[in-house]
C-alpha cells in the first residue's frame, strides 16, 4: 500500500552496502539525498533504513506521539562501551535511563552551567596560552585543539578529572582510543557478520579501545571516590544522588556507562561545532568583524563571565547558523510506534528505522530559501530563530530524548569563541582550503589549518 519510496539498484544478500561511502557516509546520503529527493531508502544486510530528507518529513517525525528514537545498528555498536548510558539506552525498555534521566536533566540546566563557567575558562585559557607561546607561524589544527578543550571541560566540569590534553605533544590515549571505537563502531554497523569474524586484527584493536575507554572511566570513577571533590559535581550527584520518584540511585555499572556517555557525546560535537565556527567565520571576513564589533562593545577587554552567557545576540546567530550548515550530529534514528504514512503517501510498518538526515533537512530551501547553502547568520537572530518553523532548526535531536548537554555545549562554546577572539586575528593557513568534511560518529571540517596572530589593535 501507498507509493513506492525510491531506492537505488542494489546487489543480492548485501544490499547497499556499497552505496554508502565506508569513510564518509555522510557524502553518500547527501548524494543519495540530491538525487531521490525527501525520501528514499536503502537495505543493509536485509535491515531496511528509510531516510527522509526535507524539513516537512523531519517534522512529521518529530512527533513524539507516533515516532521514538530507535537505536540504530550505528548506536548498538557503540552500545559496546556505552551500554544503557542516556545516549544509547533503549526506552522504554531500559529503566535506568528515566532514573538517570530524571536525575541528570537538572545537572545540566543553563542555571547549573552558569556554575561551571570558572572550569571552563580554566581549560580555554590553557588553549590560549599555548597558541600565544607557539606563536603565529605555528600550524594550528583547530579540530585537535578544540577536541583537548572540549574533552578536557567535560571530564572538569562534570567530574572534577584534568586529562591535562593540552601538556602533553598527541592527543590523550583515551581520545584516540574513542575517535577509533566511534568509527570501527559506524564501520561494524554495515559490515557482514561472516567478514567481521574474520577481521581479527580490527576486531582485536577495537576490543583494546574498549579496554582503554573502560580503563580511564574506573580511574576517574575510583579517584573520585578515594578523594571526593569539594564541590558537588555531576559525578557526586551520579554516585549520591536519589530518584525522587523511585527512591533508586545508580548502579556502577550505569555509572560507568554514564561518565563514558558524556566522555563521548560531550566532546566531538562541541568541538565539531567550534570548529565549523572558525571556518565559517573565516570563510565571511564580514561576519567575523561584525562579530568582533558586539564582542569589543559588549565585553571589551574583561574575562567573558557568566553573567554574558546568552547576551551576545550576533554570537549566537554565528552559532546557530554554524549548526545549521554544520550539524555535526548530523542523523538521528527514529521508528513509528505504529504502523503509519508519511508525507501523506509512504507507508512505513511499525518499527521501520526511519533516519532523519538533519543535514540535508537544514538545506531544504522550502525553509531556508533559495541562499539555503549560504552562511548568513542574519536569519538566526533573536526574533526570527523563534519565528522558524516548529523542528526546522534541529542540531541537538528533539524531545524526550534530545540532547541534555546542550546548555553545557552552548555556554562553552561561546566562552571559547568571545576568549579567543578578544586575542587572535585567525586567518587560514592555506586561502584556498574548500571545506571538506570528515565522519566519525559526527562531522567536522578535514584538513583544516590556520594561525593565531595576537591582535594588531592590542597590546
Ligand atoms: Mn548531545 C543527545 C547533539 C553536546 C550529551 N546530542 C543528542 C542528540 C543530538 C545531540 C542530535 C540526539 C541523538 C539522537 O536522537 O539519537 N550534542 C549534540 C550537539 C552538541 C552536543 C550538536 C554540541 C554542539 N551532548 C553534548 C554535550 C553532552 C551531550 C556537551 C554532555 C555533556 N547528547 C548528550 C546525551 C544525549 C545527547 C547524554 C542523549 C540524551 C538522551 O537520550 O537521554
Amino acid at each position: 500500500p501507498g507509493t513506492p519510496i525510491p531506492t537505488p539498484p542494489a546487489v543480492p544478500f548485501l544490499g547497499h552496502v556499497n552505496t554508502i561511502d565506508k569513510d564518509l557516509p555522510i557524502r553518500s546520503l547527501d548524494l543519495l539525498a540530491r538525487q531521490y529527493g525527501e525520501i528514499y531508502q536503502l537495505n543493509v544486510l536485509g535491515d531496511k533504513r528509510i531516510f527522509v530528507n526535507s524539513y516537512a518529513l523531519q517534522n512529521e517525525t518529530s512527533d513524539e506521539k507516533r515516532f521514538a528514537k530507535k537505536i540504530s545498528s550505528n548506536l548498538n555498536q557503540v552500545r559496546n562501551a556505552a551500554g544503557d548510558g542516556l545516549f544509547t539506552a533503549r526506552v522504554p525498555e531500559e529503566q535506568n535511563w528515566y532514573i538517570a534521566h530524571r536525575l541528570l536533566m537538572p545537572c545540566f540546566s543553563a542555571a547549573n552551567v552558569y556554575g561551571m563557567t570558572e572550569d571552563m575558562m580554566d581549560i580555554i585559557s590553557q588553549l590560549t596560552l599555548k597558541w600565544e607561546r607557539f606563536g603565529s607561524k605555528d600550524v594550528i589544527d583547530p579540530a585537535s585543539d578544540f577536541t583537548r578543550l572540549t574533552l578536557d571541560a567535560i571530564s572538569l566540569c562534570a567530574m572534577s578529572f584534568r586529562l591535562n590534553s593540552f601538556y602533553r605533544e598527541d592527543l590523550h590515549p583515551f581520545a584516540h582510543a574513542m575517535g577509533d571505537f566511534l568509527i570501527e563502531s559506524g564501520k561494524r554497523a554495515n559490515r557482514p557478520t561472516i567478514v567481521q569474524s574474520m577481521m581479527s586484527s580490527t576486531n582485536a584493536k577495537y576490543e583494546e579501545d574498549q579496554r582503554i575507554l573502560g580503563q580511564l572511566v574506573n580511574q576517574i570513577l575510583e579517584e573520585h571516590r578515594a578523594h571526593p571533590p569539594a564541590k558537588q559535581d555531576i559525578l557526586s550527584v551520579m554516585l549520591n544522588g536519589r530518584d525522587k520518584e523511585t527512591g533508586l540511585g545508580l548502579s556502577d555499572e550505569n555509572i560507568k556507562n554514564n561518565l563514558l556517555t558524556f566522555l563521548i557525546a560531550g566532546h566531538e560535537t562541541t568541538s565539531g561545532m567550534l570548529t565549523f565556527t572558525v571556518y565559517y567565520l573565516l570563510k565571511n571576513p564580514a561576519t567575523m568583524r561584525k562579530l568582533r564589533e558586539e564582542i569589543d562593545t559588549l565585553i571589551g577587554d574583561r574575562p567573558m563571565a557568566s553573567k554574558d552567557v546568552n547576551k551576545l545576540p550576533y554570537l549566537l546567530a554565528v552559532l546557530r547558523e554554524s549548526l545549521r550548515l554544520g550539524p555535526t550530529a548530523p542523523a538521528r534514528s527514529v521508528a513509528p510506534l505504529e504502523d503509519t504514512t508519511i508525507g501523506g503517501k509512504y507507508f512505513v510498518e511499525k518499527g521501520t528505522s526511519i533516519i532523519i538526515n538533519t543535514y540535508n533537512a537544514h538545506r531544504d530551501t522550502a525553509v531556508w530559501g533559495e541562499d539555503a547553502e549560504v552562511f548568513k547568520p542574519e536569519r538566526m537572530l533573536d526574533g526570527k530563530f523563534e519565528a522558524l518553523p516548529p523542528n526546522a532548526w534541529q542540531p541537538f535531536g528533539f524531545g524526550t530524548r534530545g540532547c541534555i548537554g546542550r546548555p553545557f555545549a552552548w555556554q562553552e562554546a561561546q566562552l571559547a569563541l568571545v576568549t579567543i577572539l578578544q586575542r587572535f586575528d585567525l586567518v587560514m593557513h592555506d586561502p584556498t582550503y574548500e571545506l571538506a568534511l570528515k565522519q566519525t560518529l559526527t562531522i567536522k571540517p578535514h584538513n583544516f589549518f590556520i594561525h593565531a596572530l595576537p591582535r594588531k589593535d592590542r597590546s
